[in-house]
């Protein structure tokens, strides 16, 4: 059977409270395992690959140098991929976790093989280095030629005159309100809009926060800002 593939990654404000370190918005996440679920069961022919960041897990522990960093940023990132896995059970997706540090592309394409859900999140390596979450979504999209779709917790991208771009084909396009506004992620969506760009990818930037929108952004609906790296 020929597949469709899905890649989506939760973002970290999206699921991860934005200033308290280590809490998770476990209501939200229910509902977005709830929208996942019922999407799976309604297209058996599409196939699903789920990828989270670090929030104010992975993030907050990487922030503080010292000799413990990268053992605290690991476990800090189990934590938080461990309450995402369970609430996906819960809501009966297979999902199976594959830590950053062990990413490999085999290794998710054998758990699709397995009929399994992959859920991949960022890590930190042995080194002390991040690998993150949007680069593996990145590469797995690319790889599989599948739709790419980023969860945040905004409308989608704004351009100069504060509204949200419905479709983006150029950087220079996003506004400056984007950044005096969002400060703390202003770095990860843009350095996530070039990545797209320089990969000529398509990938659809939206509000993982409302309530439907995880089902229709998988259904293929454009809700957001539809980054066109890929003309
Ligand atoms: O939030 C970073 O993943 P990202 C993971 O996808 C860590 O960039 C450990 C900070």
């Amino acid at each position: 059977m020929a597949y469709d593939y899905r890649v989506l990654k939760l973002g970290r404000s999206l699921i991860t409270c934005k200033d308290l370190p280590r809490c998770v918005r476990l209501e939200l996440l229910r509902k977005i395992s709830e929208e996942i679920k019922k999407f799976i069961d309604e297209n058996p022919n599409e196939k699903i690959i789920l990828l989270h960041g670090g929030g104010s897990f992975g993030h907050y522990e990487a922030s503080i140098f010292d000799d413990s960093r990268t053992v605290r940023t690991s476990e800090a990132m189990q934590e938080l991929n461990y309450m995402i896995t369970k609430q996906l059970l819960k809501s009966g997706v297979n999902v199976i976790s594959i830590p950053g540090k062990f990413y490999t592309f085999d290794i998710v394409l054998n758990a699709l093989e397995k009929g399994l859900v992959p859920l991949i999140y960022g890590d930190i390596k042995f080194d002390g280095s991040i690998i993150s979450a949007d680069d593996m979504s990145i590469d797995i999209a690319k790889k599989l030629n599948a739709r790419l779709l980023f969860a945040i917790d905004k409308a989608g991208i704004l351009g100069r005159d504060g509204r949200v771009i419905s479709e983006l084909r150029r950087i220079d396009e996003v506004g400056r309100l984007l950044q005096a506004n969002y400060y703390d992620i202003t770095g990860g969506i843009i350095s996530k809009i070039q990545k797209i760009f320089e990969n000529n990818l398509n990938a659809m930037i939206f509000d993982g926060s409302k309530a439907g929108n995880i089902y229709l952004a998988l259904k293929g609906y454009n809700i957001g800002t539809l980054v066109r790296g890929n003309p």
